[in-house]
């Protein structure tokens, strides 16, 4: 007979004879906050002291083993008992300790494993230490008992990727004993009387021997400084690691020191803070809305963008017809097709086989018709308003009842477009992002009479592709593209002013951006501004400073990479300043009156996120974006924003918002059309508030 007894609300301990089972049921993911630590070792404790226990099995309720410490505590005094007590307390432990694991044992929870002693991983099982990806390292005993299990070069590695290891590896590693069949419970009550039984071998992680090796070290020093540069995390994971040849007490100490050295880190915050903005954006007034059923998915359009669309919908599993007026085109598309999937084969994110059912998924047209059995349409034809009205009247005529029309406009007015149908109820922007098969961001633009479900259908949709998708409402290029074309204008006058492209682009970089505006432009295509440009060009107010290189560089034919020239010459995957594109920048300034002056790296860094926050703070303000926190995920995970700063609005807080408010008072003193502080901003500056404060 077995009794169950619940040391707390988390935490329960059945008994079953000499075998005592301790249960960690804390959903979703059974973190390991204060009352699990707290009833883990109240339970240990006690199992200890009982004689009638011989064995002592921990496993846990739910979707997953212990998935990490809990995120939500970082930043705040810790509370005891700390996570690498309860380790050693199991480690410790008299009695023999089974650990019995499953779904995504991570971070705490795998070093809550690893201080048992021995390993059982059920089928499916993914450990890993993803400390590194929050900016911190694993910090209750990874660092010291993963190498000692599975050998410094694979700890190393482990640790500095934060990459989920699948139980076979795992196994092979050595970091687990077993992989074992059947419900966690069921495998603790078996293993807990194997254990005692002696017919497993269990023993202490921290009393074997780890065989030094200096070379790997060596190597991930130097790889770490190749690859993150501007990180600080990943190097104390290495220095960490190379403490494990010394006693584990001594080697636990250092663990622990450099880890609050990571903690006490703004990158820290600034990586859980993208963390917790790749999920908060799911939550929206919508999502309490059912999604529609999507089968079948249209896309219009057989360019680098509808092929992109496509390829994320065949890689998510969807059949897709691709549908292009023009035949040559749709041929082309599909080639575009055949060749992203063959770079996800390639990359090893696709098995051969794999890519063999997506090409079967797919179907092409030329005619509009063969979309009258499709859930859901994605229309990526050419930017201009007439093309979409056009198609959007079709689609009217030829989709089934309740089918969702999104369209992939940049920066149309997609009230507009609904306007074009009888149904404007089932029209939405699906925003995506170039190469779409890739880049993380969707935007899920809610027009006015969009109804909650089919916003609730865009969202599903984001979720099926693995795609960050944040809630946008209408407005000229939504939460992303306007707050760039803002800042790229900040870029643009400094660039009149006298600070180079390249030194633009290398400052920012610098500052952790993937690439600067003027080489994002380049690559992206200059055409795509000008024709923007154009677009605006009536309307836009003469008080406005217009600087028009871009322009210029477009008259030339020199739109970029494709063309081999922009701002830069890329010849052979080498990229170098255009010289011509510098004369174009003399000439302009000439032209204008200006004198060059200098920026520092600092100022060009200062005026270029002033920029981007104003126009971020607006974008709050008037309701586009739902909380600061979309905005931050819109820059992360579309433009390039370096995560480990949090994304704009995250920066702004840790800038201060009244030293932002003086800053644009400064530059508005030579450009106050440009310069204004939007007033939220100053509320929440002369508030003392910052713009975290709007996320809940
Ligand atoms: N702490 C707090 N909340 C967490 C959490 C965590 N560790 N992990 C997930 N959540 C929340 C998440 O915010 C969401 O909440 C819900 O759980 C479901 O998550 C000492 C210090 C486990 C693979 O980094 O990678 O241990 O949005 O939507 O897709 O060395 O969550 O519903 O309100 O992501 O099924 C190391 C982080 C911590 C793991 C599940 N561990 N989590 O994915 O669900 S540091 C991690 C994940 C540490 C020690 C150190 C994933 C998942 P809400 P979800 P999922």
């Amino acid at each position: 007979m077995s009794e169950i007894e619940a040391v707390n609300d988390v935490i329960t301990v059945e008994r079953a004879g000499p075998v005592a089972l301790v249960c960690i049921d804390n959903p979703p993911v059974n973190a390991a906050g204060h009352a699990v630590r707290d009833g883990l070792t109240t339970a240990i404790a006690a199992l200890e002291a009982d004689m009638d226990v011989r064995a002592i099995a921990l496993y846990a309720a739910g979707r997953t083993f212990i998935a990490g410490a809990d995120i939500r505590e970082f930043g705040r005094p810790p509370e005891d008992p700390w996570l690498p007590a309860v380790c050693n307390a199991l480690e410790a432990c008299a009695k023999p300790v089974v650990a019995v694991l499953h779904g995504t044992t991570l971070g705490g929870g795998l070093e809550v494993a690893l201080g048992c002693h021995y390993r059982i991983g059920v089928p499916g099982l993914k450990v890993g230490l993803p400390e590194v990806t929050l900016g911190i390292l694993p910090g209750a005993g990874g660092t010291q008992r993963a190498p000692r299990l599975a050998g410094i070069a694979f700890a190393l590695e482990m640790i500095t990727s934060g990459r989920q290891v699948p139980a076979e590896e795992a196994l092979e590693a050595g970091l687990i004993d077993e992989i074992r069949e059947g419900e966690p419970r069921d495998i603790a009550l078996a293993a807990g009387a194997e254990a005692l039984e002696g017919r497993i071998e269990t023993r202490r992680t921290g009393t074997l021997e780890v065989a030094p090796d200096d070379a790997a070290i060596a190597e991930m020093r130097a790889r770490m400084a190749r690859r993150h540069p501007l990180l600080f995390s990943p190097h104390k994971c290495v220095d960490a690691v190379a403490a494990c040849t010394k006693p584990i007490e001594e080697g636990l100490a250092i663990e622990r020191a450099l880890y609050e050295e990571c903690q006490a880190s703004p990158q820290r915050a600034g990586l859980v803070h993208a963390f917790f903005a790749e999920r908060a954006v799911a939550k929206v007034p919508e999502a309490a809305h059912a999604a529609r059923e999507i089968g079948r998915v249209g896309v219009i359009g057989a360019g680098t963008m509808g092929s992109g669309i496509a390829t994320a919908l065949l890689l998510a599993g969807c059949p897709v017809t691709l549908a292009e007026v023009n035949p040559e085109a749709l041929a082309r598309g599909r080639g575009t097709v055949e060749k992203n999937l063959a770079g996800a084969v390639t990359r090893g994110k696709l098995t051969e086989a794999g890519r063999d059912e997506a090409l079967a998924r797919l179907e092409t047209a030329t005619d509009l018709s063969a979309l009258a059995d499709a859930d859901l349409v994605v229309e990526a034809a050419f930017e201009e308003m007439g093309v979409k009205t056009e198609i959007f009247g079709t689609l009217d005529r030829v989709l089934k009842p309740g089918a969702v029309m999104a369209t992939n406009t940049s920066y149309l007015d997609i009230d507009e477009i609904a306007a074009a149908t009888s149904r404007p109820e089932d029209v939405l922007g699906l925003h995506f992002f170039s190469p779409a098969h890739v880049m993380k961001l969707l935007e899920v633009v809610v027009a006015a009479k969009t109804a909650p479900e089919v916003a609730a259908t865009g969202f599903a949709l984001g979720k099926t592709l693995r795609k960050v998708a944040v809630r946008s409402g209408v407005c000229d290029g939504f939460i992303g593209n306007r707050i760039m074309q803002h800042y790229r204008k900040a870029a643009d006058h400094m660039l009149l002013d006298g600070a180079d492209f390249d030194r633009i682009d290398a400052a920012l970089e610098a500052f952790g951006f993937a690439m600067g505006p003027f080489r994002v432009q380049d690559l992206a295509g200059l055409d795509i501004g000008w024709t923007y440009r154009k677009r605006h060009a009536a309307t836009r107010p003469p008080e406005e400073r217009y600087v028009a290189i871009g322009d210029r560089l477009c008259q030339e034919g020199w739109f970029g990479r494709k063309a081999g020239r922009g701002y830069y010459l890329h010849e052979d995957g080498d990229t170098r300043p255009n010289p011509d594109a510098q004369a174009i920048v003399a000439g302009e300034r000439a032209r204008a009156g200006i004198a060059p002056r200098s920026f520092t790296d600092e100022e060009i860094v200062a005026r270029y996120m002033a920029a981007m926050i104003a126009e971020a703070a607006r974008v709050v303000e008037d309701g586009t974006a739902l909380r600061p926190i979309d905005v931050d995920a819109v820059l992360l995970f579309g433009y390039g924003f370096p995560r480990f700063r949090g994304g704009p609005m995250h920066y702004a807080d840790s800038v201060g918002l009244p030293e932002l408010v003086r800053r644009i008072e400064g530059y508005a003193a030579q450009d106050a059309h440009f310069w204004q502080v939007p007033p939220l901003l100053r509320k929440l500056a002369d508030e003392d508030g910052r713009f975290a404060d709007l996320n809940s």
